[in-house]
């Protein structure tokens, strides 16, 4: 009788579309119908918003998730305003943004819903907005102590204007080898691995294909590992995990285009470094502003087993194949129990922030 509503948004206007439907098809099909009901949202590749009847029963296929008429209004904005016609519409109590890249995973539909106050999964506006920007996010790393590799950044006006003395500035602060990355941590898109000044220059311009800001990065030498984090002010960390290559020497291409690599869960590491890690994770998530889960990304440096953190994922890939959900499988949290925790996380951070005065008579 009370269920909670839950609608859930996929799709949308990105080069995620596909891995975003295939999400979705996973995360509603281990939602507990019994105790919630499930709004699908489809957001379509040109962007249109399509709103489809409740979910009663497993979803056989994920093509029909496609949906491409209208069941219901599907405007969002009405879901403000209450209809005298419920059927018509519902107004979820919490929504979970399974969306990637520029609309979605930025903190522009966490914002959408903070307006429309809208309980929704994950972070907020401000955590969603600074793991989205590499630079950002790295300077506030940087001023919380937080170590990683020295970076650089560098605009596309800068680069226009400047070349020669940007490439200084690169090779000075940065040196060789690099990676060269769009600032812009949506996808694995316009990455480049420079071994020496012949490439700096292909690498910059392909970065600044998919950013007008890009960042130079220093290559760690040592064990890339990842864990995750949930939670709002009381933190879990899972077990890590580590990502191999499968190859027999390191290269960039096949590790990350071609998908030839490998996860070990748990990564095998040292007690005291698997502490650090941990107590790492937390700060990085609180100081970003995470809120629900995010994974955090880290090299263990072989030359000191330092931790240095490489970047934190406010929305991890959340199939139940990627790693997130098996760091937390395989820490006691099957799949269908970290949707429902994560929603509850969400109803949680919402019914805290309407207790919060936003007026001073108040
Ligand atoms: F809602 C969550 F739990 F916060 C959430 C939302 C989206 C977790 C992970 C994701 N991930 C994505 O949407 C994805 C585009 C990376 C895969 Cl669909």
């Amino acid at each position: 009788a009370n269920k909670k509503t839950v609608a859930v948004l996929y799709g949308g206007k990105s080069a995620e579309y596909e891995i975003s439907i295939q999400t979705a098809f996973s995360a509603i099909n281990s939602i507990d119908l019994n105790k919630f009901r499930v709004l699908p949202i489809h957001i379509t590749n040109n962007g249109k918003w399509i709103q489809g009847h409740e979910i009663t029963e497993k979803i056989a296929y994920k093509d029909q998730l496609l949906l491409d008429e209208p069941q219901v209004d599907a405007n969002p904005a009405l879901w403000l305003t209450p209809t005298s016609d419920p059927s018509s519409l519902q107004v979820p109590d919490i929504v979970f943004p399974l969306l990637h890249g520029t609309n979605g995973e930025d903190g522009t539909v966490q914002g959408m819903l903070e307006l429309l106050n809208i309980a929704y999964v994950g972070s907020g506006v401000m955590g969603s907005a600074a793991g989205m920007d590499k630079v950002i996010m790295k300077d506030i790393f940087a001023a919380h102590d937080i170590q990683g590799p020295r970076y650089v950044s560098v605009t596309k006006y800068e680069w226009s204007k400047n070349q020669d003395e940007m490439i200084k500035m690169i090779e000075e602060k940065i040196g060789y080898p690099n990676f060269v990355k769009p600032a812009n941590l949506g996808s694995s898109v316009g990455i480049s691995q420079c071994l020496d000044e012949s490439t700096i220059v292909k690498a910059v311009d392909e970065a600044f294909r998919y950013d007008t800001k890009v960042i130079i990065e220093e290559k760690i030498v040592g064990r890339e590992v990842e864990i995750g984090v949930i939670g709002n002010d009381e933190l879990e960390v899972s077990v890590p995990g580590e990502i191999q290559t499968t190859g027999t020497f390191y290269d960039y291409q096949s590790k990350y285009q071609d998908g030839k690599s490998s996860m070990i869960i748990p990564a095998d590491l040292p007690e005291d470094v698997l502490n650090e890690l941990k107590k790492t994770a937390k700060k990085v998530f609180k100081v970003l502003n995470c809120k629900g889960l995010a994974r955090v990304d880290v090299f263990i440096q072989e030359s000191d087993h330092k931790v240095m953190v490489n970047e934190v994922n406010t929305l991890p890939g959340f199939t139940p194949f990627s790693m997130f959900p098996l760091l937390w499988k395989h820490t006691g949290l099957p799949y269908d129990q970290l949707i429902e925790k994560l929603i509850q996380l969400g109803i949680d951070r919402y019914q805290e922030k309407q207790t919060l005065r936003f007026r001073l008579e108040d």
